[in-house]
């Protein structure tokens, strides 16, 4: 039985590794067929309580079963730094390089902090928040690695250039998506939710 499912992002990325992942038995809707347009708020301090914030928002604003991802990248030696406020990290306080795209901005700024640095480890943390009949699920996945001295690749998304997973040479940003999409964060954190969609 197929079934649909909103997935409450403005992140067109997002929507195309999770509709790779989810596979035929769900239609995944994205806000875009909705009509809604528009920033969905999110001004938590966790990853957990602002995945949960987007997902009743849409929830509210559609009656529709949906989930909603927030994801940060935590630096060990940033201690935990960008994370939580990982899309706008470059923006914080006085910005840095306010002329640049928003991920070239923060990938710049994040290079810069980690000058001289040699302890490089970091994780991609996604939290999904599923809204099912009114009741809320979560789920987490993480991916270890470390920070790269240089960007290097370009497929991906975000800080994807400057993030290599352990066990691998390459970045995020050199893998295809169909690698990228079978150890990533937001495919360990998505395998869990589709389990529970397929126990409904
Ligand atoms: P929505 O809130 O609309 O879903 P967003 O892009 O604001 O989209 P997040 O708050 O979860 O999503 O994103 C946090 C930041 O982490 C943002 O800068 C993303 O580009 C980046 N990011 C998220 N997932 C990533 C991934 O798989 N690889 C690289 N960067 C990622």
């Amino acid at each position: 039985m197929d079934m649909d499912i909103v997935f409450a992002t403005n992140n067109l990325h997002k929507l195309e590794e999770i509709g790779a992942l989810l596979g035929e038995r769900f239609r995944l809707i994205g806000l875009k067929e909705l009509n809604i347009n528009g920033d969905i708020p999110e001004d938590h301090l966790t990853l957990e309580e602002n995945a949960s914030q987007k997902a009743w928002y849409i929830y509210d604003l559609t009656g529709r079963d949906c989930f909603a991802d927030d994801t940060g990248l935590e630096v060990d030696a940033l201690k935990g730094a960008p994370g939580v406020y990982s899309a706008r990290y470059s923006m914080i306080g006085h910005p840095t390089f306010p002329e640049m795209e928003p991920a070239e901005g923060n990938i710049r700024k994040l290079l810069f902090e980690m000058e001289g640095k040699n302890v490089r480890n970091a994780r991609f943390r996604t939290v999904i928040a599923l809204v099912l009949g009114g009741k809320e699920y979560q789920f987490e996945g993480v991916v270890d690695g470390r920070i790269t001295e240089v960007p290097s690749g370009a497929k991906g998304f975000g800080y994807d250039p400057v993030f290599r997973p352990d066990g691998y040479e390459i970045t995020f940003a050199e893998m295809d998506l169909a690698l990228k999409n079978q150890i990533s964060h937001r495919a360990l954190a998505v395998a869990q939710l589709v389990q529970k969609l397929k126990g409904m």
